[in-house]
Parts: C-alpha cells; structure tokens; sequence
C-alpha cells in the first residue's frame, strides 16, 4: 500500500465536504485516494492478472515485470475464477514481491464473484455489474461476499462496471444485455446512474481479450457526465489505442490479455510512455 497516501473523507474528485461530528460519511480509503492524486497528474496503466492463468510465481514475476514497464496499479481478478485458495496464494505472491521491490504499487482485488475477495490485497473495486440482467451480479454477489471484505478489513472502492459488446467470458458469465458499443449515450444514462448511486469510481469493459475496445466516442461521452476515477479495459493491446482511451478522458487503462505473450515488456512499456503526456 503507498503509505505516502493520505486519508480523507472527502466524496469526489472535485468536491470536499465536512461532515457533521457523529456523521461521518464512508471514508475514502488510502488507496482509492492515491489513485485519484496519481491521475491527476496522468492517466496511468494497469496489469491486470487472472489468477486462473498464472502460478502464484509466474504472477508475482510478470507483475514485477510490468511494474518495471510502467504499469501504476496490479488488478487481480477473473470472471471464472472458482478458487479462492489460489487466489489467495497468488495475491500473497504478488504483494510480497511488489513489497521487496518497494514500488508501492497498490495491489489491487478485480473480483468476478464471491470468490475474488482475499485478505492479502491492498483494497478490492467493490462492484456492481450495472447492466447485468441478473441481480445476482448487481447486489446478489455483493451481499454475499461482504462478511468477507468486512473480516479482511480491507479497503472497499465503491464501483460501477458496464459491459459492452458481446463474445467475451464477461458478458457471457456476466448475463448482461450488453451495451452497444455504437450507442454512447446508453453508456452516459447508465453512468449518470452509477454517480448519482455514489459510484467513485466506474469501469467501462469490453472484456478480455474483446477484438473491439470501448469507442473512443463512449469513452468521451462517459467522461463529460462522470467525474470520478474512469477506468477502461479490454482488447488495449497497442499504444495507439491507449492512447486514444487517454485523450477521450480515461484515468486508468486495464491491460490483461498482452501480460500472457512473451516479451509483454516491449509494448507494455509504449503504453505505458504514450500515457505520460496527457494531463
Ligand atoms: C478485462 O478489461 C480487462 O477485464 C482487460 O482486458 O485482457 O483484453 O487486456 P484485456
């Protein structure tokens, strides 16, 4: 965790609020404030490691690696992912590695189920699958996997998901009525819904490995309306298309599928440099 963040209880990126003594409103935690002071300055990258496609070592190396690249945040999490023990022993690789590197990057829990919370990690993106057709995925989930986050006491960073597009585990999984990726303003009245929910922070997806990203369009549209943390993920394999997502107003890039090629470091590093001169 970068214990250089501070504390604070204030609600948005662009608002500060004092509350009442005795009425405290839902802090936001250490990380969730150093990821907001850390966009600020530019949009940054994320690896994203599904636990069902590495060891616990292989983890802990090609997040290592990605670091080294330039990536500011390591996501762990799957939409099929069916064992929390390995998820556990993953996340504990993973943060004891980033921990000797002394990166402090945070480490961060990407959960598809109940099954994605471990005690091990930084914070978890506690969210909503906001176009799912089945409640399970919008509160269902949640409610059953809160004790556990309540146990672990680790941070919680509130968090509305939308899919788009079809053909990929997370839609499928997900039983979404996908958004169409030429219709943005779909994606405007569903984020208009997560921030008046008092969703900080909104992940626009086209799932892993998706042959077509979220639309540069979308992720304009999206921004004009939303002003918390604005995360972006699936099928970024290229600078260019980082990029793109970048100057339309995303806070964070989500890149998976790429950390599974050898030789990651190469392109991770473009993108992680074409980031750098956006803010
Ligand atoms: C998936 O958005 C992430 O949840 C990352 O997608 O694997 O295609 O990079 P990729």
């Amino acid at each position: 965790m970068p214990p250089s963040a501070p504390t604070s209880t204030s609600t948005t990126r662009s608002s500060t609020t004092t509350p009442e003594p005795g009425r405290e409103l839902i802090a936001i935690g250490p990380v969730e404030t150093h990821l907001i002071q850390r966009t600020k300055k530019d949009p940054i990258c994320a690896a994203l490691l599904d636990p069902e496609n590495f060891s616990p070592r292989q983890a802990a190396e090609v997040a290592s690696n990605a670091i080294k690249a330039g990536a500011s945040l390591v996501l762990i999490g799957g939409s099929t992912l069916a064992n929390q023990g390995r998820l556990d022993a993953v996340v504990k690789a993973v943060r004891n590695h980033v921990a000797r590197d002394k990166s402090q990057v945070p480490v961060v829990l990407f959960p598809g189920n109940i099954t994605g919370v471990s005690r091990y990690a930084d914070a978890i993106l506690f969210s909503s699958l906001l176009n799912s057709t089945n409640p399970y995925f919008i509160i269902g989930a949640q409610a059953l996997g809160s004790t556990e986050v309540f146990k672990a006491g680790i941070e919680s960073i509130p968090m509305g998901y939308l899919i788009f597009g079809n053909n990929t585990a997370a839609s499928f999984i997900g039983q979404v009525n996908s958004l169409p990726p030429s219709k943005p303003e779909l994606a405007v009245i569903y984020s208009l819904a997560a921030k008046y929910l008092g969703m900080r922070t909104l992940y626009l997806e086209a799932g892993s490995g998706s042959g077509e990203p979220v639309s540069p369009q979308t992720i304009r549209a999206v921004r004009k309306v939303y002003d918390g943390l604005l995360i972006v993920g699936g099928g970024i394999t290229t600078a260019r298309a980082a990029e793109s997502a970048a100057e339309n107003g995303a806070d964070i890039l989500v890149i998976g599928n790429l950390l599974q090629s050898p030789g990651f470091e190469g392109p991770l590093r473009e993108i992680t440099k074409s980031l750098r001169k956006h803010r």
